[in-house]
């Protein structure tokens, strides 16, 4: 069956019921106006409560009444988290931090050891199922060693898991794994996992995870587990992540792929010209051009190509930084591995794990009927959806949008 392609238009069409169609029913996009907004400057950044929520939870933990929410720690006074040895297997941990003792990390202690650790970082949030971005900011918090290190891990150590508040239902658990190696060291140039309690400079809503989420910068949304309660080190030597029902590929990084922007017209006239533009999610293998693709629907399509990579394919411009994006970010501790501690401006552009704008040169179309594709050439030189074509691993289908152009 061939993935469909859903843009942010047919989701908000489709509702609930669409959502249903698509047994992806956590899917709760609709009655959001917009996704990912681009600033002036080539980076776009969502303002939070314009991000696409993708959650479950009978009821919505940051929707109880705002008691409950102080009871169960969905607040930042009374947010408590666990750090445990998995009672399910033989990890040695010397300091558990927990709730029956008092020793379980408070947004207090967070923030406390925030004054020397915290770092922040652009990244996209993107649901794997799903075949637009959610949003795209910059999120601040702690490393996850940094406050591992304090629990005294010692041995049999292959996994940490760890989920959020599910109302204490083991039905609804959101609970993921991550390698030992991946938290406790960066491959050159990776930005760490994070305890993340902001995002563009304010301390996270409920919507969004708050008031502590974790962040995957390299990961699918899936990874990014909001509400977090609780982390157990484990000795299991594989990972059992919830998106695991359901055919997920859970090892997956971020793809790179090109999608059209909002308000691309389904109708035009003759006499105006039609600019094309997007974003372009940036994933592990970068970003080196996004192309488009204007084909009058009575050409021929190319014979046995069914990623059409010989199609008359035209480049369009990546929008260079301008910064305006991250201007009001002026005292966030900007990560290293994204930007120059000097100039405070990324290392280049576009970088990995964030979304970008591309636009195309203005042009005048004869009367008819046109299908519009873009795609991305990734930094390796792969066309999209190559080298990853596989769906469950994250929607990087080229996109096609019709336009019917009139005298
Ligand atoms: N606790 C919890 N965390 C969660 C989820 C969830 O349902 N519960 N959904 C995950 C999925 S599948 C995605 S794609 C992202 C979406 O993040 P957003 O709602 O901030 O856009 O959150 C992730 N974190
Ligand atoms: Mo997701």
């Amino acid at each position: 069956m061939k993935p469909k392609s859903f843009s942010r238009r047919d989701l908000f069409k489709l509702g609930t019921a669409g959502a249903a169609v698509q047994a992806n029913t956590e899917l709760q996009a609709a009655g959001k106006k917009t996704g990912p907004v681009c600033e002036e400057g080539g980076c776009c950044i969502t303002p939070s409560a314009d991000f696409y929520n993708v959650e479950r939870g009978n009821p919505l933990p940051y929707k109880l009444p705002i008691e409950k929410q102080r009871e169960i720690g969905m607040v930042r006074e009374t947010w408590q988290l666990e750090i445990i040895a998995d009672p399910a297997s033989n990890s040695k941990i010397e300091h558990p931090m927990m709730r029956n003792d008092g020793t379980a990390l408070t947004f207090e202690k967070l923030m406390e050891i925030a004054k020397t650790k915290a770092v922040s970082y652009l990244k996209v949030i993107t649901c794997n199922n799903l075949a637009d971005p959610l949003g795209h900011g910059l999120w601040e918090g702690v490393p996850l060693r940094d406050v591992l290190w304090l629990c005294g891990p010692v041995e049999n150590l292959r996994h940490v898991w760890y989920h959020g508040h599910h109302n204490e239902d083991p039905k609804q658990i959101f609970k993921c794994y991550l390698p030992m190696n991946r938290v406790f060291e960066d491959p050159p140039g990776e930005l760490p996992v994070m305890l993340c309690y902001k995002l563009n400079g304010e301390f996270l809503t409920g919507e969004r995870g708050g008031p502590v989420r974790m962040m995957v910068p390299e990961a699918y949304g899936f990874k990014s587990v909001k509400w977090l309660q609780r982390i157990g080190f484990t000795n299991a030597h594989q990972s059992d992540d919830t998106y695991a029902n359901g055919n997920n590929d859970i090892n997956s990084w971020l793809k790179t792929f090109a999608r059209f922007g909002d308000h691309l017209p389904d109708k035009l006239s003759a006499k105006d010209a039609l600019t094309l533009h997007g974003n372009a999610q940036v994933g592990i293998s970068g970003l080196k051009q996004v192309q488009y693709w204007v084909r009058d629907v009575n050409a021929p399509l190319p014979a046995n190509d069914p990623n059409f990579t010989q199609a008359p394919w035209q480049d369009a411009e990546i929008v260079p930084f301008h910064g305006s994006g991250i201007a009001g970010f002026k005292g966030a501790p900007l990560h290293p591995a994204q930007f120059d501690p000097v100039t405070r401006r990324p290392r280049q552009w576009p970088m990995q794990h964030t979304l970008c704008r591309w636009i195309a040169k203005p042009v005048k179309l004869a009367p008819g009927k046109y299908e519009l594709r873009c795609r991305t050439i990734d930094a390796t030189g792969n066309a999209q959806p190559m080298p990853r074509p596989f769906p469950k691993s994250g929607k990087n289908n080229i996109q096609k949008a019709l336009l019917e152009v009139v005298a």
